[in-house]
């Protein structure tokens, strides 16, 4: 199939699983056109397959909003008719459906298919979607979508209660690639490399995020400063975003600055998890929490808080452990329970690590998106 896929290039884990979706079909053999206002991040180096177009967006000083929604939708087609595409999968409903919806009837008023598949992720539905200004155009061009998927199954719930959608939904959970997220299982490796933030005997926690508001990060710092008091520990915080300084901040001011480490935006955080000891993720939402997938794939279990699609990844007490939103100390203690107690801490690792490859590998879960392209084809003939 020839697939065009629109998302926020971004950090951010729409991006991310738009393109790491794109990487796997090209691996598949199909032809894979990221359409968007810049490369997105993931999409390092050159892949057999995968192309990549720019929306240009002009700047006329008449627009104090330059419309990038329509510019996408122009370069949509454009792409869609230069490169005989089949059909576009879109990430994140705003605005990228309403393009994508707008690109499907320019190719109509040319006699020609442009199918197209909205992914929803989590805040196009529980934040921005319901936001008055967007909701008719969101509702709509969900509603009209030629296929709608949700990355759980509580995601799928709140957008028919919301939004009152009554199109069939499916649920294409996040996934991640076991073979490239992966444990270091020669311990004289992980050591020289967790030698980087830490002594030998001090345990690593770790956060990945884009530092949104929704991610509470410090709460993150809050937790590890409790740990800390507790026994010698670092924090490894990967990511960037609108709540660092204040974590930053935080971190001063409790007076353990030393033992946090901010590394900002990573390329390769496949090569930083496994490093860890237990991932923080206390968030306010996650429809999923594909952060905390990922972690778990490299064999590292999350501190999490028990919200939205969570408790669909986490089995609470068996691949890691869920609290309250907010309930720091909840979430300091679970953490020093188990980072006290080895045999447990590493029976959480390995069924963490089993969880991530029987129901979320890549390998599992591309062929249902694939699968869906084709029945989403075949119901537009
Ligand atoms: O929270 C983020 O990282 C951003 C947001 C996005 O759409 O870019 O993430 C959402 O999509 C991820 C990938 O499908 C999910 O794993 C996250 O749980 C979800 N975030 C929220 O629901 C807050």
């Amino acid at each position: 199939m020839r697939i065009g896929i629109t998302c926020y290039p971004t950090y951010g884990g729409s991006g991310v699983v738009a393109t790491e979706l794109g990487i796997e079909l090209a691996a598949l053999g199909h032809e894979v056109h990221f359409i968007s206002y810049s490369q997105p991040f993931r999409l390092t180096g050159r892949n057999e397959g995968i192309f990549y177009h720019e929306v240009p967006v002009s700047n006329y000083p008449l627009f104090e909003f330059p419309p990038y929604d329509l510019a996408l939708a122009s370069r949509m087609a454009e792409v869609a008719e230069l490169y005989e595409l089949d059909l576009l999968h879109v990430h994140y409903a705003i605005p990228h459906s309403v393009s994508a919806l707008l690109a499907r009837q320019i190719l109509a008023s040319k006699g020609r298919r442009l199918p197209f598949v909205t992914t929803l992720h989590g805040t196009d539905i529980t934040l921005v979607g319901l936001d008055r200004s967007y909701l008719p155009i969101t509702k709509y061009a969900i509603q009209e979508s030629d296929g709608v998927t949700c990355i759980s199954a509580y995601l799928k719930e709140k957008t028919v209660e919301s939004f009152g959608i009554t199109r069939p939904i499916e649920v294409v959970t996040n996934f991640v690639n076991c073979d490239v997220y992966v444990p270091i299982n020669d311990e004289q490796k992980r050591a020289e490399e967790r030698a980087r933030f830490a002594a030998p005997h001090e345990p690593i926690l770790m956060h990945l995020s884009n530092f949104r508001p929704v991610k509470r990060v410090v709460d993150v710092v809050k937790v590890f400063a409790q740990v800390a008091e507790q026994m010698p520990a670092q924090l490894v915080l990967v990511g960037d975003g609108p709540d660092r300084s204040a974590a930053e901040w935080l971190a001063h001011d409790k007076g353990i600055q030393s033992r946090v480490h901010f590394l900002g935006k990573q390329e390769r955080v496949n090569e930083l998890l496994p490093l860890a000891d237990l991932m923080l993720m206390p968030s306010e939402m996650e429809s999923f929490g594909l952060a905390a997938l990922e972690a778990m794939a490299c064999k590292v279990p999350a501190i999490a808080t028990r919200v939205g699609g969570v408790p669909e990844l986490i089995d609470d007490g068996e691949t890691g452990l869920l609290f309250a939103v907010g309930d720091v100390d909840g979430m300091a203690k679970g953490a020093l329970s188990l980072l006290s107690d080895r045999p447990r801490l590493e029976a959480m690792r390995e069924a963490a690590r089993k969880m991530a490859q029987k129901r979320f590998c890549a390998s599992l879960v591309v062929p249902r998106y694939v699968r869906y392209y084709e029945e989403v084809l075949k119901t537009r003939e």
